[in-house]
Parts: C-alpha cells; sequence; structure tokens
C-alpha cells in the first residue's frame, strides 16, 4: 500500500525532533553530569591569607619544644623508581554499567541522595557537627566545628555543586574557629582525618586559600597534643586543661589505640607539604620512626598490637592484634604515605610490606560458604605465652570495619608491583560482598563471625551444615543450634553477629572503589549497583539516611533506625559511591591518593610545593 507524502513528512519532522531533543538531553546531561576531569583549582580569587599571629595555638608556649626537626622530604631519591601506574590502562568491559547511560543513572541517584542529606544538615543542624536525620535536631560529638560541614566540602566539589560549595566555604571561613570548642575532650585521630584532612583536600580541588588557612589553623591547634615530653601526641585530649593551663603537664597516654597514634602521618605530612613548614610532618615521623624500629620485636612481628603504650614508647604491651577498628588506619597509611611521598624505599614501604606478609601469614582465613566462594577475611589474633612459647589463636571475626583492606592491597599491590598483593585484594573485597549479598537486607553488618575453611589457599571448602552448626555452638550458649540460628536470624555461614548494625560505613564500597580503578572491571561497579541499593533502601529515612539497628531482623519486621548520621557518610561513603559511576580520570587514583576519610591528596608530581 502506497503511504502518502504527507505522512511521510509528518513521520520525519517526529523523526528529526526526537533526534535534537535527544542529543540535547544527552549534552545536558553530559555538562550536568559527566566531568571528565576537575575545573582547575583556582588559587588566584582566594589566595592563602598570611597565618593570624594571635590565633591561640600559634601563641601557646611550648613546653618540650622540638630540638632539630626532621627535614621534609624534596621528593622521592634519585635511587627511587619512579611509582608505577595504580589505575587500569582500560576501563569498560565485562559489566552492565559500561553502558553509559547506566552509569550516569546510577550516579546521579547518589548525587540526589546526597542533595537532600545536604539541604537536611543545612536546613537543621548548619555550623553543627551532625544532623539527627529523623528528627532534626544538631549534635556535637566531634567538637562542634562543623563535621558534616567539612567532612562534605570536596563531596560537593567533586559532584559538581559549586554554588553550594562557595556558601560552605564562605561559612567555614567566618563561621568556624578552632580557637576553642565547648568540648571537654578533643580525639585527635578524627579531628586530623576529617577537619584537618577535608580542609587540605577541598584546598587541592579547589586552590581557594581560605581553606588552606584554615587547615592551618586546625594543625596548630593539634599541633599542641604532640607537646608532651617525648612528642607523642596525647590521643584524647583535654583541650580545655590546656588552653586553660597550658601544656606543661601532658603526657601521651600508656594505653592509645594503634590506630589514633599510626594514622596522623598522611594529613600531618601534606600539611608540611603545602605550607612549606616542616614541623608538621616532624611530629608524625617520629611515631613512623618508632614503629618502624618496633615491627620486628613484637609478639607477631611485622604487625603492632591494639593497644600501644605511647608513654613508654612500648609497643609491644597488647595482646590484641587486628586489622580492624582500632588498628586499621595505621596500616592503610603505609603504602598511602608511599603514594604521598612517592618512594618507595621510604620506611613505609618497608613496614608496609612487612605487615602484609605478617597479616596474610597470622589473620587471613577463608570462611565457608554454601556455594564454596573463593573469598577472603581478616579476622583478630589474640597472643598467649605458654611456657615460654607464643601461641597465636585467630578469631574468624568479619568486620565492617576490616573491609577497607582490599582496597588498601589492590593500592599496595600496584605501588609495588605485587600481583600476589592484587589477588588477595580481590579475595577480599569479594569477601565483603559476599558478606553484603548474605543478609536478607543486603547490608553486612558492623561484626559477624564466620565459620572458617581448614586454609585460606584454593583448597577445595565444601559446604557442610555441620560443620557450620559446630560453629554456632562454639558461639553460643545454647545447646540448640537451629533455634539459635533462627532466633539470631544467622544466614548460612555466620556463626554469631554480635553487632547487628549498620551505621552508613563506607569501607565495603570503597575497597570495591579501588578495585574498580585498578582492574578496570565493570563487574566491581555493578557490585557497587547491588550494594548501593541495598543501603538506599535500608537507610533511607525523613530527612536523609539513618543507621540503622539490625541488618538481619525478624520476617516482616522493619529494621529499627536509630536517627544517626555520622560525617562520614557524606564525606566519604556517597562519594566512593558518585567516583565508581564516574569517568575513572575524575580524581585518579594516579595523582590523587585518599586518607582514611576519603578526603584525596595531590600524591607527589615533582614540583615544588607540590
Ligand atoms: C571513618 O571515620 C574512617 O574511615 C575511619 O578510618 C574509620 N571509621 C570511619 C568510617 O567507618
Amino acid at each position: 500500500m502506497a503511504i502518502p507524502r504527507s505522512r511521510w513528512l509528518v513521520a520525519g519532522v517526529i523523526v528529526i525532533t526526537f533526534l535534537l531533543w535527544s542529543r540535547w538531553s544527552s549534552s545536558s546531561l553530559a555538562s550536568e553530569y559527566d566531568h571528565t576531569g576537575l575545573l582547575p583549582p583556582d588559587f588566584e580569587k582566594h589566595p592563602v591569607p598570611d597565618p593570624d599571629p594571635n590565633f591561640f595555638w600559634r601563641r601557646i608556649k611550648t613546653s618540650h619544644p622540638v630540638e632539630s626537626f626532621r627535614p621534609l622530604p624534596a621528593g622521592p631519591p634519585q635511587s627511587s623508581p619512579p611509582l608505577p601506574r595504580v589505575q587500569a590502562a582500560s576501563f569498560g568491559g565485562g559489566g552492565f554499567s559500561s553502558t553509559r547511560a547506566t552509569r550516569l543513572a546510577r550516579r546521579k541517584a547518589v548525587r540526589e541522595t546526597f542533595s537532600r542529606a545536604w539541604d537536611s544538615y543545612k536546613m537543621f543542624a548548619w555550623l553543627r557537627d551532625e544532623v539527627t536525620p529523623i528528627t532534626g535536631q544538631k549534635r556535637d560529638p566531634f567538637g562542634g566545628w562543623g563535621a558534616t560541614l567539612i567532612d562534605s566540602l570536596d563531596t560537593l566539589w567533586i559532584m559538581g555543586m559549586r554554588r553550594e560549595f562557595e556558601i560552605a566555604v564562605a561559612a567555614v571561613d567566618r563561621d568556624i574557629s578552632f580557637e576553642t570548642t565547648g568540648a571537654r575532650e578533643v580525639n585527635v585521630f578524627e579531628t586530623t582525618i576529617r577537619f584537618l584532612g577535608g580542609l587540605i583536600a577541598a584546598y587541592e580541588l579547589s586552590g581557594d586559600g581560605r581553606l588552606l588557612a584554615k587547615a592551618r589553623d586546625a594543625g596548630d591547634m593539634l599541633y599542641a597534643a604532640f607537646d608532651t615530653p617525648n612528642r607523642l601526641p596525647v590521643t584524647r585530649w583535654d583541650i580545655r586543661a590546656a588552653r586553660q593551663q597550658g601544656t606543661e603537664a601532658q603526657a601521651a597516654s600508656a594505653d592509645t589505640l594503634l590506630a589514633e597514634l599510626g594514622s596522623l602521618s598522611m594529613e600531618f605530612t601534606r600539611l608540611s607539604q603545602l605550607t612549606g613548614d616542616p614541623k608538621y610532618f616532624d611530629a608524625v615521623q617520629r611515631i613512623g620512626e618508632l614503629l618502624a624500629a618496633a615491627q620486628d620485636k613484637t609478639k607477631i612481628p611485622g604487625l603492632w598490637p591494639v593497644h600501644v603504650d605511647a608513654a613508654a614508647q612500648d609497643f609491644d604491651v597488647g595482646s590484641e592484634y587486628s586489622l580492624g577498628g582500632m588498628a586499621d588506619s595505621t596500616y592503610e597509611y603505609l603504602p598511602k604515605m608511599v603514594a604521598l611521598l612517592g618512594d618507595t624505599q621510604s620506611i613505609y614501604g618497608d613496614m608496609y610490606l612487612k605487615s602484609m606478609r605478617a597479616a596474610r601469614e597470622h589473620l587471613l582465613y577463608r570462611p565457608m560458604t554454601p556455594k564454596g566462594d573463593d573469598v577472603l577475611f581478616f579476622g583478630n589474633a589474640q597472643v598467649t605465652r605458654t611456657n615460654g612459647k607464643m601461641d597465636v589463636k585467630l578469631d574468624t571475626e568479619a568486620t565492617h570495619l576490616t573491609c577497607f583492606a582490599g582496597g588498601m592491597l589492590a593500592l599496595g599491590g600496584r605501588l609495588f608491583a605485587d600481583d600476589e598483593h592484587l589477588a588477595v585484594a580481590g579475595r577480599l573485597t569479594r569477601g565483603c560482598v559476599w558478606a553484603y549479598a548474605s543478609t536478607p537486607t543486603g547490608v553486612m553488618p558492623e561484626l559477624a563471625h564466620l565459620q572458617a575453611c581448614p586454609s585460606p589457599d584454593g583448597d577445595p571448602c565444601p559446604w557442610s551444615d555441620a560443620r557450620w552448626h559446630e560453629g554456632v555452638i562454639a558461639r553460643s550458649s545454647r545447646a540448640d543450634v537451629k533455634k539459635t540460628v533462627a532466633d539470631e536470624r544467622l544466614p548460612p555461614g555466620f556463626t554469631s553477629i554480635p553487632d547487628r548494625r549498620y551505621i552508613l560505613r563506607p569501607e565495603a564500597v570503597e575497597s570495591v572503589f579501588v578495585m574498580y580503578r585498578v582492574t578496570g572491571d565493570a563487574y566491581w561497579q555493578d557490585r557497587a549497583w547491588d550494594m548501593w541499593l541495598a543501603i538506599d533502601r535500608l537507610t533511607t529515612c525523613e530527612l536523609a539516611n539513618s543507621a540503622v539497628a539490625d541488618v538481619c531482623p525478624r520476617d516482616g519486621e522493619a529494621p529499627a533506625k536509630m536517627d544517626s548520621m555520622e560525617s562520614f557518610w557524606m564525606g566519604e561513603t556517597l562519594k566512593y559511591f558518585y567516583l565508581i559511576f564516574s569517568e575513572p580520570e575524575l580524581v585518579s587514583l594516579d595523582e590523587w591518593v585518599f586518607n582514611t576519610e576519603a578526603h584525596p591528596f595531590r600524591r607527589w608530581t615533582g614540583a615544588k610545593g607540590a
């Protein structure tokens, strides 16, 4: 049948209109969301102001002066070979996410969630540490210097929310002062990673000098906590006493958490690099040197105990060894310091390699899973001495905090061209992906125990109900295993869940993100999307997203929301989700290295002041 000319004409107009519309809509999408790089930092608009000499922490009398400062490395030594590439040479292939439209739609969803949380913070808790995401109250657990505001600055920039970024920076400049705080005690580690780290990264991305000035204020305040007889910091710092009575009576604590001592290195080193003042680097290099000297002399040579005596500089006091909470970022910062300094031959490179050798030998295990997945976890070891002999007992725990380890080994594997590290990184990260997928909500709990396979290596590890039940009984005070499994809602392979919460933590997606950037395999983007859907469903609440009490709730019950949203949700978790659906050049791991709160610092580039 012949089609009349007029119909052809109408059809033509429709096709052309559709083509024009789709071109327009995809280009506007592209300009809004599809960064292929970062805007160049604007170093001119707001140059770095001179440090204010009247700032309290700059005027405070030093009670225990440093005789001579460790010099700030002027770059990697000649003998140090250039570091290998971290990111994959090509990206794509392998997964559904390789479709651009899918990837952008996913990224948009993440950005919308961030935007909603940001609006709620602005509306209900502006300038305070946290907003409670159900009731819209304000909380100040971190000194009241606007933890969410400062933790979110670089995320705002990276997500292209430039107007909001400007508003936020102006507020930080005008309304946040590290002169004083209402808090009695300051957690030096948390203040360093969230505030100092957040300000440095936001400065590096934007070039706004007001942020470096504020970072220096934070750094000078924190530096006063190092004013002790042995120059090791008071990690839980009575800031009021320091302000009112000075630092004369201060001393580092005999019971210090390893993470709170060992993970200040990146922020203080970068602050020295950016300001040219070596004192910050000196402060943390002393800690690095002590850790290096003690590393081979602990109960598990290569690792340090979770509890150390910073007063006596004794790194062999505790008997618990772990890569998890309270120790974690000390290990994480070893390869990251290598990236920051551009030098594999520093004490940090050596410490990284030794620690990973020991951790693989003593802490690594493979859980028994229903499908025999080839996955790994780092557990926790208790060391006892019987008749002069050391006995290392591995507790097969799986904690959300330890999920950072896959990303650490992926970075280290690249920097040291070690394929074994990369292989372990992949298996560890798959372990956390498996733990997420194992629960009814699709999100892993804060702390669980798993039934281990006989060996972490590739030997077959067939599923056995009987062995799983033995593990459950060993953890339980009750004899009826079926009832225990049912009452505690234990997914197969889980032998107990002592902490059932999910508190919006980032570590699992952090490692998935690093694995994606290192391998280029879109498989990891798809796993991130599975995690995203589950977390979004589980945590979305009235005003933003909330920590939840139980990721394995009773059948038909919705998990209770806890009305809490720590600043790392917007500073860290949402940033990693956003970046994994972005072009790999956006905050490339070949140019940037993330601190433990996901704040990117520029890596050594060879330029002065870089
Ligand atoms: C963050 O503050 C950092 O990632 C830290 O290293 C561990 N705890 C939280 C996130 O879980």
